[in-house]
C-alpha cells in the first residue's frame, strides 16, 4: 500500500514537472469522464490531425497505464498523447493544463 502511495506521489510530481514547458505535440483536452474499472477516460478534445482527427470531438479512450487516471478527474484541462495500441485508440501521456 505504501509503495502505491509512493508511485502515485512521483507520478504526480513528474505531471506538475512536465507541465512547464508547453509540448507542442499534445493534443489540449479536456476531462469529460474517468471510468477507472475500465480504465478508459472520455476526454473532449480539439483537432489532432496526427491522429487523423481534424475536428474537435469527445470521445473514450482507454490509458496505458491505470495510474494516469488517478492524476485527474472530470473537468480537468489537461493535454495529452494518444496512439493507437493494439487497434484501440490509448492515452499514453496525460498532462494537467495550467
Ligand atoms: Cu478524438
Amino acid at each position: 500500500m505504501q509503495t502505491i502511495a509512493r508511485v502515485i506521489l512521483a507520478l504526480t510530481l513528474c505531471v506538475s514537472v512536465a507541465a512547464a514547458p508547453a509540448q507542442s505535440s499534445l493534443i489540449g483536452g479536456q476531462v469529460v469522464k474517468v471510468d477507472q474499472s475500465a480504465n478508459k477516460i472520455t476526454i473532449k478534445h480539439g483537432p489532432a490531425p496526427r491522429l487523423n482527427m481534424n475536428e474537435s470531438m469527445t470521445m473514450v479512450y482507454a490509458v496505458s497505464d491505470p495510474n494516469m487516471l488517478k492524476a485527474v478527474k472530470a473537468g480537468d484541462k489537461i493535454n495529452f498523447d494518444a496512439d493507437r495500441v493494439n487497434g484501440q485508440l490509448t492515452v499514453t501521456k496525460i498532462e494537467k493544463a495550467k
